[in-house]
């Protein structure tokens, strides 16, 4: 077994050793600074962008979807031993990206750099909680000085607190609220190396703070899903999202027993 740092079902997250190799990780990171710039190695623009060239270059730089844009980003999310990885640690026979993203966070960039604090589920109505989770794979060292994920232990039992939002970047004023109804709170740092990564339930607060290291924090994000993932049906637009999942090369099976 893996020598795997707190507890996914109990804690709601857990910190891996090194899955990925230095080259794996450089390639990826090069492919995803050609999709920030615009850069579509296969023809194939990312699903939303939510930076766009021109912009402050301070800013958090997220993009949907980046790995239908780039191979190598492609190949660092369907790896193998990643997938193995994920299987064993979440206990399920298939594993299927049904979304990814990049979280770039340029260094001094001060409160532009937050993401306010969120349990992925709020964004997921179409997910029933269980048998959804997210990946977290470091492609820089992540100290605490880079505004690392943070997670609330155990806050994957709580039930959604209002005044939550991953794009509201006002930290201190959430804080308050989690003071408020819930006291004495553990907040733990992902503070892990390159090539390493961290995996969180669906209902696991998080956020992160200002990166006020020496460069900038780099992070791809992958969401999955299980065999024992169940959908929701949601009426308006979001009705049909998740009919991406039969298309393999947007939603890729990397892993199946
Ligand atoms: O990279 C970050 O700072 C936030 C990431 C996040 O919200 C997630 O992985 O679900």
């Amino acid at each position: 077994m893996y020598d795997m740092k707190y507890d996914l079902a109990k804690d709601g997250f857990c910190l891996s050793p090194k899955i990925f190799s230095s080259s794996q990780i450089t390639s990826a990171c090069n492919g995803l600074s050609d999709v920030i710039q615009g850069i579509y190695e296969t023809g194939i623009s990312p699903e939303n962008r939510f930076w766009n060239i021109g912009d402050d270059p301070k800013s958090i730089i997220k993009i949907d979807k980046p790995h239908l844009c780039n191979e190598q980003i492609w190949n660092l999310i369907t790896n193998p031993d990643f997938g193995k990885w994920l299987a064993d640690t979440v206990g399920a026979k298939r594993i299927q990206v049904w979304h990814s993203q990049s979280v770039w966070k340029p260094e001094g960039g001060g409160e532009k750099g937050h993401a306010g604090w969120h349990r992925d589920t709020q964004y997921w109505p179409f997910w029933k909680p269980s048998g959804v989770f997210t990946a977290w794979i470091a492609l820089t060292d992540v100290i605490e000085n880079s505004g690392p994920v943070r997670y609330i232990r155990g806050s994957n039992k709580w039930e959604d607190i209002t005044g939550m939002d991953f794009f509201d970047k006002n930290l201190a004023a959430q804080d308050e609220i989690l003071e408020d109804t819930h006291y004495g709170h553990k907040v733990v740092s992902a503070n892990i190396e390159k090539g390493h990564i961290s995996i969180h339930t669906s209902q696991v607060y998080h956020s992160s703070g200002p990166n006020i290291s020496k460069g900038p924090r780099i992070g791809m994000v992958v969401h999955f899903c299980t065999d024992s993932s169940e959908r929701i049906p949601v009426k308006g637009e979001l009705t049909s999202y998740l009919n991406q999942t039969e298309n393999e090369s947007i939603c890729p099976v990397i892993y199946e027993n």
